[in-house]
């Protein structure tokens, strides 16, 4: 008995879920989605909530997802995470719909339900405004609710559970053109308006790039010459200064932090007897250095280009911290971003790195806001995760043990000095196939601190020591060039730095997790 009325209730139950409610949703979850992208893109005040929730899940998940995933995509990571934050929000559309056509009421309560995660996933950005993200989760919510009610509605849902084939007088009539105009103008509306907000509006990832004008060094550095770079002469090897566009980017955050510069501080607290608090233009009054220094990432593979070199302007991180005067538990620098990102070293290596900065500029502009305006920490030597906070708020001495920055817990080691290193671009990873004769191989050397010596290029098994172009700085990577004779066939090519103390590059190999990759650069190349 009880069996039979199971499968006779199940049976109505499907039969009350007219075939298209699921695509109803569907439609009706594009709809909201779509308004809410277009009221992100017209204001900085209103986050994506695309973005704010796939930020939550981001937030939330293991440290080596998030890495594993930065590493695996690279630059893709985020318009990845965008189209996976679409797909889970239509299929969830799907569910809302087939919900929608058994109890409109519940499919509300859903709906609300969303907005508010979307509420307060918004709101953990710093540049939200409370008011408009309710307004435009309000207008998103109603459109998809109306939109659900109408396409359901059209469909001859609305009828409870309500065996088909007997509808009361109140209930709308069938109508599967009308239900087929509005599913396809709310489909097509969706598409237009949301590409649009992503695409045109400079809304979602896309940054709007700060105006004003760069600050300028007191005593600015000359241009690079030419014959300080090697990119002038040899076609492929990296430029001496990475052009801003070509410079590698990580970061944590799915949404840019857009800090309000009129209100934005940056303090120096902690153990310190003066803790200072200076805003955007009190920081940019000082005299500015400017200096050349290379940056790398930590999960940067053996040959891989999460690395690059800029000319920093700033103010010297030592400066600051000699002026809020470091108190006697002061072992760490701790510098924590606007979006809680935190980043911390010793605080003998901020005073025995004169070229580490608070930097405000980059390559002859502002800091672009994909690398940190208004303002980030640079320290030459050491990898960004433990050092380089961009969009930065404030930096606090504290003791070195029992306090950490973002990425220690999540498994990577607590000091980060950057470890020597060299890539071959010339051939580049493309370029299979090279003239057999006379073959020039060149690239980029690094060894923070120690600077380089020598550049050696194995051609299978035969040692050629390259030349190297005489770096901008101690604190940037060396270009080299290496003229070798390669004969018809395959052939092994690798490279080995040896750094300023003598000590020869191992040939590793070790993974970047826990502190940074280790091995020679070794491409397969065939003369012909
Ligand atoms: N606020 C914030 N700052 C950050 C990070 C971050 O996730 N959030 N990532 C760090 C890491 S791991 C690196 S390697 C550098 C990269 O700087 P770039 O994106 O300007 O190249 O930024 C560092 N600063
Ligand atoms: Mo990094």
């Amino acid at each position: 008995m009880a069996g039979e009325l199971g499968t006779g209730a199940r049976a109505a139950d499907r039969a009350a879920v007219p075939r298209g409610a699921a695509l109803a949703g569907v439609v009706a979850a594009a709809c909201g989605i779509a308004a809410a992208e277009v009221m992100a893109a017209l204001t900085a005040l209103i986050p994506s909530p695309l973005d704010a929730l796939g930020q939550l899940v981001v937030d939330r998940l293991p440290g080596a997802v998030v890495t594993g995933a930065i590493e695996v995509l690279g630059a893709a990571n985020r318009p990845v995470l965008t189209a996976l934050s679409l797909v889970v929000a239509l299929l969830l559309g799907a569910g809302l719909g087939r919900l929608g056509a058994r109890s409109f009421p519940g499919a509300v309560v859903v709906i609300v339900v969303v907005g508010l995660v979307a509420l307060l996933a918004s709101l953990n950005r710093p540049e939200a405004a409370f008011p408009l993200v309710l307004l435009a989760l309000a207008v998103a919510g109603t459109l998809a609710g109306a939109v659900l009610h109408r396409l359901l509605g059209h469909l001859g849902a609305h009828r409870g559970l309500a065996p088909p084939g007997a509808p009361t007088p109140t209930d709308p009539p069938v109508d599967r053109r009308a239900f087929l105009r509005l599913g396809v103008a709310g489909s097509v509306g969706s598409v237009l308006a949301g590409g649009l907000a992503r695409g045109g509006l400079g809304g979602g990832g896309v940054a709007p790039t700060p105006t004003g004008s760069a600050p300028t060094a007191a005593r600015p550095l000359s241009a690079v010459p030419a014959g300080r770079d090697l990119a002038t002469s040899v076609e492929g090897v990296s430029p001496v200064l990475t052009p801003i566009e070509d410079f590698f980017r990580i970061d944590t955050a799915v949404l840019l932090p857009r800090a309000d510069v009129a209100s934005w501080r940056l303090r120096v607290t902690g153990a310190v007897e003066r803790p200072l608090e200076l805003s955007y233009e009190e920081l940019t009054a000082r005299e500015l250095v400017e200096v050349d220094a290379t940056i790398a990432c930590v999960s940067n593979e053996v040959g891989g280009s999460l690395i690059g070199t800029a000319r920093w302007v700033g103010v010297p991180l030592a400066e600051l911290l000699e002026e809020a005067g470091p108190t006697a538990g002061a072992e760490q620098v701790l510098s924590r971003s606007v979006d809680g990102f935190t980043a911390g070293f010793p605080l003998d290596v901020a005073r025995a790195t004169p070229d580490a900065l608070v930097a405000v500029g980059m390559n002859g502009r502002v800091l672009p806001l994909e690398h940190g305006y208004p303002a980030r920490l640079v320290v030459p030597g050491l990898y960004g995760y433990v050092s380089a906070t961009k969009w930065l708020a404030d930096i606090e001495l504290t003791a070195w043990e029992g306090v950490d920055g973002y990425w220690i817990p999540r498994g990577w080691s607590k000091e980060g000095p950057v470890k020597i290193g060299a890539r071959i671009d010339v051939p580049a990873r493309g370029d299979r196939e090279v003239a057999a004769g006379a073959v020039v191989v060149a690239g980029v050397a690094w060894a923070p601190g120690r600077g380089i010596d020598g550049v050696e290029v194995l051609v299978d098994d035969e040692v050629v020591a390259a030349e190297l172009v005489t770096p901008l700085s101690a604190s940037t990577w060396v270009q080299w060039r290496c003229p070798v004779t390669l004969t018809p066939g395959a052939h092994r090519l690798a490279v080995r730095a040896v750094d300023g103390d003598g000590r020869r590059q191992s040939e590793g190999p070790a993974p970047p997790a826990p502190d940074g990759a280790e091995g020679w650069h070794t491409i397969e190349v065939r003369a012909v």
